[in-house]
């Protein structure tokens, strides 16, 4: 157990500090919801976050400042918006940093609490989905400007997919666990689609769609809504670097188009539901399409199975190396989050002529015939 009120005792809240209690569902970071007693100041989130899977938490911080400094400008020029509620407000620790370190090493930052939000894993409406879409394509289209050097890779090859089947493999030559024995089924589900899954990755190589400034971690629980179910604030900002536009918006498929859990033991309650797809498609390319290339669009749907495949692959290569990256809450955990994925991705397979056709509707490209596609990308 953390002594709470010490640490907080570090940083430069206004209030007095009444409770400290576990908040959220967040796989990585150790999070804490703060009460203060004056019901006219804020309350705040405190968290640990995992050193161990983010090696530079100081170049992280130094994202989240630039990141978060930048929309606060921008949202206070617009007539009605409250940047304490729509952006993530870092709180300084007494000398003036961004982060606190204590005498076991553990990093710990503050922000604002963002009140009077609602917070899903799930999604159960396209009204939902479109405010989600539309907040995570408002928030790329907001840090296009964003002045000077490159943000930070706060986790190298996040994304990297050749790089994540490579991890896989070794961990599967290691075998600390003894449980590669039983996910031959998984192995070959993986397999089966390493080659198809390199494609992002491919057009990026051939300079075909462009390095943007991407969130990476879009989940639908990474974006709040109002106690109206409106988009509020995109929060959860440590993986905010160079990315593919495909990373924002197949993370979040993921998450706000599954009838049922992430991590769900009833393989029968998972499919992807094409009409949460639709609201999410519309909100996010409402907000990015002028800016998007045709390439770009044309693959969004692709993204919507790269990332079930994507991250049930970490779930199982987690699972081989013995539970170390993802908090688990029993013992074959990953493997079921890795089931719940690769079930999801077999239902976008069958339904992915209805998520192209989608796609294009709302971002306004024709569409294309295979034989078409090399003048197409010679065009853009
Ligand atoms: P993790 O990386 O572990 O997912 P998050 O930064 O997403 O950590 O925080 C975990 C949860 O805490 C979020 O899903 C959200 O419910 C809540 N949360 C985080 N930051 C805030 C905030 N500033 N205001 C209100 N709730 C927050
Ligand atoms: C983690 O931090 P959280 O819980 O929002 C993970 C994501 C995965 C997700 C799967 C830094 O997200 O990449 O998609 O779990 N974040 C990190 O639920 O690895
Ligand atoms: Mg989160």
């Amino acid at each position: 157990m953390h002594d709470l009120k010490n640490i907080v005792s570090n940083f430069r809240i206004t209030g007095t500090y009444t409770n400290g209690a576990p908040y959220g569902s967040g796989h990585i970071n150790d999070t804490f919801k703060i009460d203060t007693k004056e019901a006219d100041q804020f309350n705040y989130i405190l968290q640990r976050v995992n050193h161990h899977v983010f090696k530079d938490v100081p170049g992280l911080m130094e994202n989240v400042l630039r990141v978060t400094q930048h929309i606060r400008k921008k949202l206070e020029s617009v007539p009605g918006a409250n940047p304490d509620r729509e952006v993530l407000t870092v709180i300084p620790t007494l000398n003036g940093a961004s982060y606190h370190v204590d005498q076991e090493g553990n990093f710990w930052r503050m922000y604002i609490f963002i009140w009077d939000n609602n917070s899903y894993d799930m999604v159960d409406s396209p009204e939902k989905a479109f405010e989600g879409g539309r907040m995570f394509g408002k928030f790329q289209s907001m840090l296009a400007d964003l002045p000077g050097k490159p943000l930070n890779d706060t986790i190298p090859n996040f994304h990297n997919i050749t790089w994540r089947l490579d991890m896989f493999t070794e961990v599967l030559g290691k075998n600390p666990m003894k449980r590669a024995g039983l996910i031959r089924e998984e192995i070959e589900f993986v397999q089966s689609r390493a080659e198809e899954m390199k494609t992002i990755l491919h057009l990026g190589e051939a300079g075909k769609i462009p390095l943007r400034i991407t969130h990476n971690d879009t989940k639908f629980n990474n974006v709040l809504l109002t106690k109206e179910d409106k988009g509020l604030c995109v929060i959860d900002l440590d993986t905010v670097m160079p990315g593919y536009v495909h990373y924002d918006f197949g993370d979040s498929i993921r998450t706000s188009t599954n009838t049922g859990n992430e991590d769900d033991k009833d393989l029968s309650a998972i499919e992807m539901n094409i009409d949460l797809f639709e609201g999410y498609a519309k909100g996010f390319l409402q907000e990015t399409k002028e800016t998007l290339n045709k390439v770009e669009i044309d693959h969004l749907a692709f993204a919507g199975k790269l990332f079930p495949y994507i991250i049930g692959l970490r779930f199982i290569t987690d699972y081989v190396d013995g539970d170390n990256y993802f908090k688990i809450h029993h013992e074959h955990h990953n493997l079921q989050r890795a089931k719940a994925q690769f079930k999801l991705l077999t239902s976008m397979e069958r339904q992915y002529a209805n998520m192209q056709e989608i796609v294009w509707k709302y971002g306004g490209v024709a569409k294309v015939t295979p034989n078409r596609d090399a003048d197409r990308d010679a065009e853009s």
